[in-house]
């Protein structure tokens, strides 16, 4: 049995976990949550403890992804977990289109109909949520979420910890700092600076994080 520890039984964790089926490169999931011991289960697989119960757990699942949707958190968490001695593998949905030249670190999530195109590089802990398009030599840093329906266009890099909302368009060779919210719906043609919220069409930043 494959067996996969999925840190976070919250909605992004049930997401990860039916993603990581579908892949077929895992077929036994558990979660961890801090919600324990009021919850126990999630869809049909168990939820075994809290974060702190992990520890003790990396000979019957060495393998975990870290399925918590705000960035720095998630990122911390992957940090923990790895020097723990967890290996973090990348889950990524059959129906995902990834390049043989994208270059993937660790802890990644690539959810379905989701598209990466050449020689573009993902850090450590990004979210490439549902039906989003990723063109050609993008950057991506650690934690970086990308949400569902997101354009992004060839060239574009993404700061750490940043999250690009559902449905944005970006265009080619933008930069967006770290830090930083792109609000839903918004069409980005200018670049984005570190730790600012930014919106619209066209999107503009209204203010610091
Ligand atoms: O500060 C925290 C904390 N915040 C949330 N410390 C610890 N130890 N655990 C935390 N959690 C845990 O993450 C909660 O116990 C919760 O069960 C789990 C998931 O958090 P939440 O339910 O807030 O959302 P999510 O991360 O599953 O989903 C968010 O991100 C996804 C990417 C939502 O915004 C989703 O709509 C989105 N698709």
């Amino acid at each position: 049995m494959n067996q996969l520890l999925v840190i976070g039984a919250g909605g992004h964790g049930k997401v990860v976990a039916e993603t990581a089926l579908a892949s077929s490169e895992w077929d036994n999931i558990a979660f961890l949550d801090d919600a324990f011991p009021s919850q126990k289960v999630l869809l049909s697989w168990p939820l075994l403890g809290t974060l702190d119960d992990a520890g003790g757990l990396t000979e019957e699942y060495p393998n975990l992804v870290v399925a918590i949707g705000r960035n720095s958190l998630r990122l911390q968490l992957i940090n923990r977990f790895s020097s723990l001695g967890f290996k973090l593998p990348n889950i990524i949905h059959p129906t995902a289109l990834v390049s043989p030249s994208v270059k993937l670190e660790k802890g990644i999530v690539i959810f379905p109909k989701a598209v990466i195109n050449a020689e573009s590089h993902l850090g450590s802990g990004c979210i490439i949520n549902t039906s989003s398009t990723i063109d050609h030599d993008c950057t991506l840093g650690d934690g970086v979420h990308v949400c569902p329906g997101v354009n992004m266009a060839g060239g574009v890099s993404v700061g750490e910890g940043s999250l690009i909302g559902t449905g944005s368009s970006i265009i080619q060779q933008i930069q967006i700092g770290s830090n930083s919210v792109v609000g839903a719906g918004s069409v980005v043609v200018s670049d984005i600076g570190d730790s600012v919220t930014a919106f619209g069409n066209p999107a503009r930043e209204q203010g610091n994080r």
